[in-house]
Protein backbone atom coordinates (compact mmCIF):
# COMPACT_ATOMS: atom_id res chain seq x y z
CA UNK A 1 0.00 0.00 0.00
CA UNK A 2 1.30 3.42 -0.99
CA UNK A 3 1.32 6.11 2.31
CA UNK A 4 -0.36 8.76 0.42
CA UNK A 5 0.76 11.08 3.08
CA UNK A 6 4.44 10.72 2.29
CA UNK A 7 3.99 10.82 -1.33
CA UNK A 8 1.97 14.46 -0.91
CA UNK A 9 5.04 15.49 1.60
CA UNK A 10 7.61 14.46 -0.85
CA UNK A 11 6.04 16.52 -4.15
CA UNK A 12 5.34 19.07 -1.74
CA UNK A 13 9.14 18.95 -1.28
CA UNK A 14 10.58 18.29 -5.08
CA UNK A 15 12.96 20.68 -6.13
CA UNK A 16 12.99 21.82 -10.25
CA UNK A 17 15.62 24.04 -11.57
CA UNK A 18 14.77 26.69 -14.26
CA UNK A 19 16.95 28.07 -16.96
CA UNK A 20 17.90 31.63 -17.58
CA UNK A 21 18.18 31.09 -21.15
CA UNK A 22 15.15 29.36 -21.63
CA UNK A 23 13.00 32.53 -21.29
CA UNK A 24 14.84 34.09 -23.91
CA UNK A 25 14.79 33.95 -27.52
CA UNK A 26 16.02 30.66 -29.20
CA UNK A 27 15.18 29.17 -32.26
CA UNK A 28 16.62 26.99 -34.53
CA UNK A 29 19.87 26.79 -36.99
CA UNK A 30 17.26 28.05 -39.21
CA UNK A 31 15.63 31.05 -37.61
CA UNK A 32 15.60 32.81 -34.33
CA UNK A 33 11.64 33.61 -33.78
CA UNK A 34 11.18 36.46 -31.45
CA UNK A 35 8.67 36.87 -29.34
CA UNK A 36 6.93 39.97 -27.73
CA UNK A 37 7.76 40.65 -23.85
CA UNK A 38 10.98 38.61 -23.92
CA UNK A 39 13.67 39.57 -21.17
CA UNK A 40 16.29 41.95 -21.94
CA UNK A 41 18.37 41.65 -19.16
CA UNK A 42 19.76 38.59 -16.69
CA UNK A 43 17.35 40.28 -14.37
CA UNK A 44 14.37 40.03 -16.36
CA UNK A 45 15.43 36.34 -16.94
CA UNK A 46 15.18 35.81 -13.29
CA UNK A 47 12.32 37.44 -12.82
CA UNK A 48 10.29 35.05 -15.52
CA UNK A 49 12.00 32.08 -13.30
CA UNK A 50 10.52 33.82 -10.33
CA UNK A 51 7.38 34.20 -11.72
CA UNK A 52 7.25 30.28 -12.77
CA UNK A 53 8.21 29.50 -8.82
CA UNK A 54 5.54 31.58 -7.77
CA UNK A 55 2.83 29.49 -9.66
CA UNK A 56 4.16 26.16 -9.65
CA UNK A 57 5.90 26.21 -5.82
CA UNK A 58 8.46 23.80 -6.33
CA UNK A 59 10.68 26.06 -8.92
CA UNK A 60 12.60 28.35 -6.32
CA UNK A 61 16.02 27.77 -8.47
CA UNK A 62 17.23 29.45 -11.50
CA UNK A 63 20.33 28.13 -13.82
CA UNK A 64 22.39 30.97 -15.61
CA UNK A 65 24.61 30.42 -18.70
CA UNK A 66 27.79 32.45 -18.49
CA UNK A 67 28.44 34.49 -20.67
CA UNK A 68 24.64 35.08 -21.69
CA UNK A 69 24.12 36.35 -18.47
CA UNK A 70 27.18 38.19 -17.95
CA UNK A 71 26.75 41.48 -15.41
CA UNK A 72 29.07 43.29 -13.41
CA UNK A 73 28.24 42.45 -9.66
CA UNK A 74 27.36 38.86 -9.31
CA UNK A 75 26.97 38.89 -5.71
CA UNK A 76 24.28 41.86 -6.43
CA UNK A 77 22.11 40.10 -9.13
CA UNK A 78 22.41 36.61 -6.28
CA UNK A 79 20.75 39.25 -4.31
CA UNK A 80 18.20 40.41 -6.74
CA UNK A 81 17.25 36.92 -6.98
CA UNK A 82 16.79 35.87 -3.69
CA UNK A 83 14.56 39.25 -2.82
CA UNK A 84 12.30 37.97 -6.15
CA UNK A 85 12.19 34.52 -4.24
CA UNK A 86 14.38 32.44 -6.18
CA UNK A 87 17.52 31.32 -5.62
CA UNK A 88 20.72 30.91 -8.01
CA UNK A 89 21.06 27.39 -9.24
CA UNK A 90 24.07 25.94 -11.31
CA UNK A 91 26.73 28.05 -13.43
CA UNK A 92 26.71 26.63 -16.80
CA UNK A 93 29.76 27.50 -18.94
CA UNK A 94 30.36 28.21 -22.39
CA UNK A 95 33.11 27.69 -24.15
CA UNK A 96 31.36 27.14 -27.78
CA UNK A 97 30.60 30.03 -29.34
CA UNK A 98 33.89 31.92 -29.73
CA UNK A 99 35.48 31.39 -33.34
CA UNK A 100 39.07 30.22 -31.11
CA UNK A 101 36.78 27.24 -30.39
CA UNK A 102 36.64 25.81 -34.06
CA UNK A 103 38.67 22.95 -33.42
CA UNK A 104 37.85 22.34 -29.90
CA UNK A 105 37.99 24.70 -26.59
CA UNK A 106 39.99 22.75 -23.78
CA UNK A 107 40.26 19.65 -26.83
CA UNK A 108 41.90 22.13 -28.82
CA UNK A 109 45.40 21.62 -30.13
CA UNK A 110 46.25 25.16 -29.11
CA UNK A 111 47.59 25.21 -25.93
CA UNK A 112 47.09 28.92 -25.54
CA UNK A 113 43.27 28.23 -26.40
CA UNK A 114 43.25 25.37 -24.10
CA UNK A 115 44.41 28.26 -21.55
CA UNK A 116 41.40 30.68 -22.59
CA UNK A 117 38.88 27.74 -22.13
CA UNK A 118 40.04 26.44 -18.95
CA UNK A 119 40.19 29.90 -17.59
CA UNK A 120 36.84 30.52 -18.55
CA UNK A 121 35.68 27.52 -16.03
CA UNK A 122 37.89 29.16 -13.45
CA UNK A 123 36.06 32.39 -13.76
CA UNK A 124 32.53 30.57 -14.12
CA UNK A 125 34.41 28.98 -10.18
CA UNK A 126 34.75 32.39 -9.41
CA UNK A 127 31.01 33.50 -10.47
CA UNK A 128 29.62 30.69 -8.28
CA UNK A 129 31.52 32.43 -4.91
CA UNK A 130 29.51 35.32 -5.49
CA UNK A 131 26.18 33.69 -6.24
CA UNK A 132 26.58 31.06 -3.68
CA UNK A 133 26.02 28.46 -6.41
CA UNK A 134 26.61 24.81 -5.74
CA UNK A 135 27.54 23.96 -9.02
CA UNK A 136 29.69 24.22 -11.94
CA UNK A 137 28.02 22.63 -14.85
CA UNK A 138 30.50 21.96 -17.85
CA UNK A 139 29.47 21.13 -21.23
CA UNK A 140 32.03 21.13 -23.81
CA UNK A 141 31.13 20.72 -27.78
CA UNK A 142 34.62 19.36 -28.24
CA UNK A 143 34.69 16.94 -30.91
CA UNK A 144 36.03 16.51 -34.33
CA UNK A 145 34.38 16.08 -37.86
CA UNK A 146 36.83 13.54 -40.06
CA UNK A 147 38.62 10.60 -39.07
CA UNK A 148 42.26 11.81 -38.57
CA UNK A 149 41.20 15.56 -37.79
CA UNK A 150 43.21 14.88 -34.47
CA UNK A 151 44.35 12.37 -32.06
CA UNK A 152 40.99 11.12 -29.84
CA UNK A 153 43.50 10.06 -27.19
CA UNK A 154 45.39 13.37 -26.71
CA UNK A 155 42.01 14.75 -27.00
CA UNK A 156 41.60 13.18 -23.69
CA UNK A 157 44.14 13.64 -21.85
CA UNK A 158 43.87 17.59 -22.57
CA UNK A 159 39.98 17.37 -21.27
CA UNK A 160 40.93 15.77 -18.01
CA UNK A 161 43.96 18.21 -17.59
CA UNK A 162 41.51 21.18 -17.84
CA UNK A 163 39.09 19.40 -15.31
CA UNK A 164 41.77 18.64 -13.38
CA UNK A 165 42.78 22.02 -12.92
CA UNK A 166 38.92 23.56 -12.36
CA UNK A 167 38.35 20.88 -10.08
CA UNK A 168 41.06 21.60 -7.40
CA UNK A 169 39.77 25.71 -7.67
CA UNK A 170 36.19 24.12 -5.83
CA UNK A 171 36.05 25.07 -1.84
CA UNK A 172 33.36 24.23 0.74
CA UNK A 173 30.63 22.80 -1.02
CA UNK A 174 31.21 23.44 -4.71
CA UNK A 175 30.22 20.39 -7.51
CA UNK A 176 31.22 20.22 -11.01
CA UNK A 177 28.80 18.37 -13.06
CA UNK A 178 30.20 16.87 -16.37
CA UNK A 179 27.40 16.89 -19.24
CA UNK A 180 27.98 14.50 -21.72
CA UNK A 181 26.63 14.33 -25.46
CA UNK A 182 26.28 11.74 -28.31
CA UNK A 183 26.94 14.53 -31.16
CA UNK A 184 26.53 18.03 -32.41
CA UNK A 185 28.25 20.17 -33.15
CA UNK A 186 31.20 17.96 -33.38
CA UNK A 187 29.60 14.86 -35.85
CA UNK A 188 32.66 12.00 -36.61
CA UNK A 189 34.08 12.34 -32.46
CA UNK A 190 32.49 13.86 -29.52
CA UNK A 191 34.98 14.27 -26.75
CA UNK A 192 32.38 13.32 -23.94
CA UNK A 193 29.96 11.51 -25.92
CA UNK A 194 28.68 9.26 -23.39
CA UNK A 195 28.06 8.96 -19.83
CA UNK A 196 30.91 6.42 -19.67
CA UNK A 197 33.14 8.94 -20.38
CA UNK A 198 31.79 11.36 -18.01
CA UNK A 199 31.17 8.78 -15.53
CA UNK A 200 35.11 7.61 -15.95
CA UNK A 201 36.15 11.79 -16.03
CA UNK A 202 34.13 12.05 -12.54
CA UNK A 203 35.76 9.16 -10.50
CA UNK A 204 39.40 10.03 -11.96
CA UNK A 205 38.72 13.65 -10.14
CA UNK A 206 36.96 12.41 -7.01
CA UNK A 207 33.96 12.83 -4.66
CA UNK A 208 32.79 16.45 -6.14
CA UNK A 209 32.89 15.49 -9.78
CA UNK A 210 29.30 14.08 -10.98
CA UNK A 211 27.42 13.36 -14.45
CA UNK A 212 24.80 15.87 -15.58
CA UNK A 213 22.10 13.74 -17.69
CA UNK A 214 20.82 15.84 -20.40
CA UNK A 215 17.85 13.49 -21.84
CA UNK A 216 18.34 14.68 -25.19
CA UNK A 217 21.53 13.77 -25.90
CA UNK A 218 21.24 9.92 -26.33
CA UNK A 219 21.07 7.66 -29.42
CA UNK A 220 17.21 6.87 -30.15
CA UNK A 221 15.73 3.96 -27.81
CA UNK A 222 18.91 4.73 -25.19
CA UNK A 223 17.79 3.22 -21.79
CA UNK A 224 17.94 6.14 -19.81
CA UNK A 225 16.27 4.81 -16.82
CA UNK A 226 19.59 2.26 -16.79
CA UNK A 227 21.82 5.04 -16.54
CA UNK A 228 20.57 6.90 -14.01
CA UNK A 229 19.89 3.31 -11.90
CA UNK A 230 23.96 2.98 -12.71
CA UNK A 231 24.87 6.22 -11.72
CA UNK A 232 22.99 6.31 -8.37
CA UNK A 233 24.29 3.15 -7.13
CA UNK A 234 27.70 4.07 -7.63
CA UNK A 235 26.57 7.46 -6.37
CA UNK A 236 27.75 10.17 -9.26
CA UNK A 237 24.67 11.33 -10.30
CA UNK A 238 24.64 14.82 -10.08
CA UNK A 239 21.82 16.32 -12.36
CA UNK A 240 19.48 16.28 -15.04
CA UNK A 241 18.97 18.62 -17.80
CA UNK A 242 15.42 17.62 -18.50
CA UNK A 243 13.58 18.30 -22.01
CA UNK A 244 12.89 16.17 -24.34
CA UNK A 245 13.94 14.82 -28.19
CA UNK A 246 11.69 13.30 -31.16
CA UNK A 247 14.77 13.15 -32.88
CA UNK A 248 18.01 14.44 -32.25
CA UNK A 249 18.31 17.70 -29.61
CA UNK A 250 15.17 18.70 -30.02
CA UNK A 251 14.86 20.68 -26.63
CA UNK A 252 11.22 20.62 -26.30
CA UNK A 253 9.26 20.30 -22.79
CA UNK A 254 10.32 17.60 -20.58
CA UNK A 255 7.48 14.93 -20.63
CA UNK A 256 5.87 16.49 -23.91
CA UNK A 257 7.89 13.53 -26.63
CA UNK A 258 7.38 10.53 -24.10
CA UNK A 259 5.63 10.85 -20.65
CA UNK A 260 6.03 7.28 -20.12
CA UNK A 261 10.37 7.68 -20.07
CA UNK A 262 9.63 10.29 -17.93
CA UNK A 263 7.99 7.89 -15.46
CA UNK A 264 10.47 5.59 -15.95
CA UNK A 265 13.20 7.79 -14.81
CA UNK A 266 11.72 9.05 -12.19
CA UNK A 267 10.88 6.06 -10.86
CA UNK A 268 14.62 4.82 -10.35
CA UNK A 269 15.07 8.69 -8.27
CA UNK A 270 12.26 7.51 -6.28
CA UNK A 271 13.98 3.69 -5.96
CA UNK A 272 17.16 5.10 -5.42
CA UNK A 273 16.05 7.50 -2.69
CA UNK A 274 17.47 10.60 -4.72
CA UNK A 275 14.29 12.58 -4.92
CA UNK A 276 14.32 14.45 -1.61
CA UNK A 277 16.67 17.61 -2.43
CA UNK A 278 18.86 16.78 0.71
CA UNK A 279 20.20 13.72 -1.71
CA UNK A 280 21.61 16.42 -3.85
CA UNK A 281 20.30 15.70 -7.52
CA UNK A 282 19.94 18.95 -9.40
CA UNK A 283 16.50 18.27 -11.24
CA UNK A 284 17.25 20.85 -14.16
CA UNK A 285 15.34 21.81 -17.66
CA UNK A 286 17.65 22.61 -20.58
CA UNK A 287 14.89 23.69 -23.01
CA UNK A 288 14.18 26.25 -25.52
CA UNK A 289 10.65 27.29 -26.44
CA UNK A 290 10.87 28.46 -30.29
CA UNK A 291 7.25 28.52 -31.29
CA UNK A 292 5.28 28.46 -27.97
CA UNK A 293 5.25 31.24 -24.74
CA UNK A 294 8.25 30.65 -22.71
CA UNK A 295 6.82 30.99 -19.42
CA UNK A 296 3.52 29.22 -19.68
CA UNK A 297 6.06 26.45 -21.98
CA UNK A 298 7.85 26.47 -18.47
CA UNK A 299 4.98 25.98 -16.02
CA UNK A 300 3.59 22.82 -18.29
CA UNK A 301 7.51 21.09 -18.33
CA UNK A 302 7.51 21.66 -14.19
CA UNK A 303 4.15 20.11 -14.37
CA UNK A 304 4.96 17.60 -16.38
CA UNK A 305 8.26 16.63 -13.97
CA UNK A 306 5.53 16.69 -11.47
CA UNK A 307 3.17 14.19 -12.64
CA UNK A 308 6.12 11.94 -13.69
CA UNK A 309 7.08 12.22 -10.25
CA UNK A 310 3.54 11.64 -8.55
CA UNK A 311 3.30 8.38 -10.58
CA UNK A 312 6.37 7.02 -9.91
CA UNK A 313 5.99 7.55 -6.07
CA UNK A 314 2.54 6.05 -6.61
CA UNK A 315 4.84 3.03 -7.75
CA UNK A 316 3.37 -0.44 -5.08
CA UNK A 317 6.87 -0.87 -3.97
CA UNK A 318 5.82 -3.89 -1.80
CA UNK A 319 3.98 -5.39 -4.47
CA UNK A 320 6.26 -4.94 -7.04
CA UNK A 321 9.12 -6.61 -4.86
CA UNK A 322 6.63 -9.54 -4.32
CA UNK A 323 6.16 -9.78 -7.91
CA UNK A 324 9.41 -9.65 -9.10
CA UNK A 325 10.92 -11.87 -6.08
CA UNK A 326 8.01 -14.39 -7.29
CA UNK A 327 9.10 -14.19 -11.18
CA UNK A 328 5.54 -13.28 -11.59
CA UNK A 329 6.55 -11.03 -15.25
CA UNK A 330 3.13 -9.97 -16.06
CA UNK A 331 1.93 -9.28 -12.59
CA UNK A 332 5.35 -6.92 -11.85
CA UNK A 333 4.78 -5.04 -14.82
CA UNK A 334 1.02 -4.50 -14.19
CA UNK A 335 1.65 -3.09 -10.54
CA UNK A 336 4.40 -0.36 -12.47
CA UNK A 337 2.03 0.34 -15.11
CA UNK A 338 -1.01 0.72 -12.94
CA UNK A 339 0.94 3.44 -11.38
CA UNK A 340 1.59 4.80 -15.13
CA UNK A 341 -1.77 4.87 -15.44
CA UNK A 342 -2.72 6.67 -12.62
CA UNK A 343 -4.71 9.96 -13.34
CA UNK A 344 -2.09 12.28 -10.67
CA UNK A 345 -3.76 15.44 -11.51
CA UNK A 346 -6.24 16.15 -8.34
CA UNK A 347 -3.56 14.89 -6.31
CA UNK A 348 -1.15 17.09 -7.72
CA UNK A 349 -3.71 20.08 -7.55
CA UNK A 350 -4.45 18.78 -3.55
CA UNK A 351 -0.95 19.08 -2.83
CA UNK A 352 -0.82 23.02 -4.92
CA UNK A 353 -4.24 23.85 -2.68
CA UNK A 354 -2.54 22.64 0.39
CA UNK A 355 0.40 25.32 -0.25
CA UNK A 356 -1.61 27.89 -0.92
CA UNK A 357 -1.36 27.71 -4.82
CA UNK A 358 -4.13 27.65 -7.56
CA UNK A 359 -4.58 23.96 -8.07
CA UNK A 360 -4.35 24.73 -12.37
CA UNK A 361 -1.40 26.82 -12.32
CA UNK A 362 -1.84 27.28 -16.45
CA UNK A 363 -4.58 28.65 -16.05
CA UNK A 364 -3.92 30.92 -13.25
CA UNK A 365 -0.78 32.31 -14.97
CA UNK A 366 -3.21 32.91 -17.78
CA UNK A 367 -5.80 34.45 -16.16
CA UNK A 368 -3.43 36.54 -14.25
CA UNK A 369 -2.71 38.92 -16.72
CA UNK A 370 1.11 38.56 -16.35
CA UNK A 371 1.88 38.22 -20.47
CA UNK A 372 0.68 40.73 -21.34
CA UNK A 373 1.92 42.69 -18.45
CA UNK A 374 5.25 42.02 -19.56
CA UNK A 375 4.74 42.50 -23.62
CA UNK A 376 3.94 45.58 -22.71
CA UNK A 377 6.51 46.73 -20.47
CA UNK A 378 8.91 45.19 -22.14
CA UNK A 379 9.72 47.07 -24.99
CA UNK A 380 12.70 49.12 -25.99
CA UNK A 381 16.40 47.48 -25.27
CA UNK A 382 17.64 44.57 -26.80
CA UNK A 383 16.03 40.93 -26.36
CA UNK A 384 18.08 38.59 -24.61
CA UNK A 385 18.08 35.05 -26.96
CA UNK A 386 20.11 32.28 -27.51
CA UNK A 387 23.58 33.10 -28.06
CA UNK A 388 23.42 36.33 -26.91
C1 LIG B 1 24.23 21.42 -25.16
O1 LIG B 1 23.42 20.93 -26.16
C2 LIG B 1 23.44 21.81 -23.92
O2 LIG B 1 22.59 20.78 -23.57
C3 LIG B 1 24.33 22.22 -22.79
O3 LIG B 1 23.72 21.97 -21.54
C4 LIG B 1 24.48 23.67 -23.03
O4 LIG B 1 25.04 24.39 -21.99
C5 LIG B 1 23.05 24.00 -23.34
O5 LIG B 1 22.62 22.93 -24.18
C6 LIG B 1 22.85 25.30 -23.99
O6 LIG B 1 21.53 25.47 -24.36
MN1 LIG C 1 22.08 20.39 -21.51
Amino acid sequence: MTDLAAVKRALTAQRIETPSWAYANSGTRFKVFAQPGVPRNPEEKIADAATVHQFTGVAPVVALHIPWDKVDDYAALGSYARDLGVEIGAINTNVFQDDDYKLGSVTNPDAGIRRKATDHLLEAIDIMGQTGSRDLKLWFSDGINYPGQDDLRDRQDRLAAALREAYDRLTGNQRMLLEYKLFEPAFYATDVPDWGTSYAHCLELGERATVCIDTGHHAPSTNIEFIVAFLLRQKKLGAFDFNSRFYADDDLMVGAADPFQLFRIMYEIVRGGALDPAYGIAFMLDQCHNIERKIPAIIRSVMNVQEATAKALLVDREALTRAQQAGDVLEANAVFMDAYNTDVRPLLAEVRTDAGLDPDPMAAYRRSGHDEKIIAERVGGTQAGWGA
